[in-house]
């Protein structure tokens, strides 16, 4: 899992980071160098020989794949600024997965949005507008290694340009639908969409 991040020395980094940081930080929002952890239940455990992928519902090919087939997948390392509602935001954090685009491709979703359902049943509705032309991935490395269980791991989605909460952790199957449907959070009053530049913290913001 081979995260490139060139070489760039650790005082020039950090001055150029200060400089950019204030535009990059949608409203509201504070700087966290940390991870915070946030999940609504117990850290789910599976197996990597029990995993697996399933897109499928409202698609013409339904699709399933082992983790041994998921790496399989064309690679791609994003490095991307995150958002949580509950207003941390981290710069610069890199990953390593598998776009929505090349999962979505192979199974020709006939809906318009998917909702995330997750071991532990924790559930997000998306947009496929909102997922793909490279805006998306399920991820399961960070910062050059494996994803960790409590962050995900061993695979989660990553849609950095909504709040956090939309980046469902251990993500198994996408299910494509006709009509968006809220999750999870946004049937506890959170957005359906959740842009964090727009501010769309709870629905009616
Ligand atoms: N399956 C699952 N995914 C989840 C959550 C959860 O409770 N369960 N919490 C969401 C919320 S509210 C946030 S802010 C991020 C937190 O991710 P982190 O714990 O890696 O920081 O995960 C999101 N994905
Ligand atoms: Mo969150």
């Amino acid at each position: 899992m081979a995260v490139s991040t060139g070489f760039i020395s650790r005082g020039f980094k950090g001055r150029r980071a200060a400089a950019g940081d204030a535009s990059r930080l949608p409203p509201g929002q504070y700087l966290d160098r940390g991870f915070p952890v946030l999940s609504a239940g117990p850290t789910p455990r599976v197996a990597l020989d029990m995993w697996d992928l399933q897109v499928e519902g409202r698609v013409a090919y339904k699709q399933r794949w082992t983790w041994e087939q998921f790496l399989a997948l064309p690679r791609e390392q994003p490095r991307v600024d995150i958002h949580c509602v509950t207003k941390w935001s981290k710069l610069d954090t890199t990953w390593e997965g598998i776009s929505l685009d090349t999962i979505l491709e192979r199974a020709a979703p006939i809906g318009e949005y998917l909702i995330a359902h997750c071991d532990g049943d924790y559930t997000t509705n998306l947009s496929l507008e909102d997922v793909t032309d490279g805006k998306a991935w399920i991820v399961f490395g960070y910062e050059g290694e494996p994803l960790a269980p409590e962050h995900g791991g061993p695979a989660r989605l990553l849609v950095p340009h909504l709040y956090f909460w939309k980046s469902a952790k251990w993500v198994r199957r996408l299910e494509v639908v006709d009509e968006n449907e809220p999750g999870f959070w946004e049937s506890a009053g959170y957005h359906m969409r959740g842009d964090p530049w727009k501010e769309e913290r709870y629905s009616g913001d």
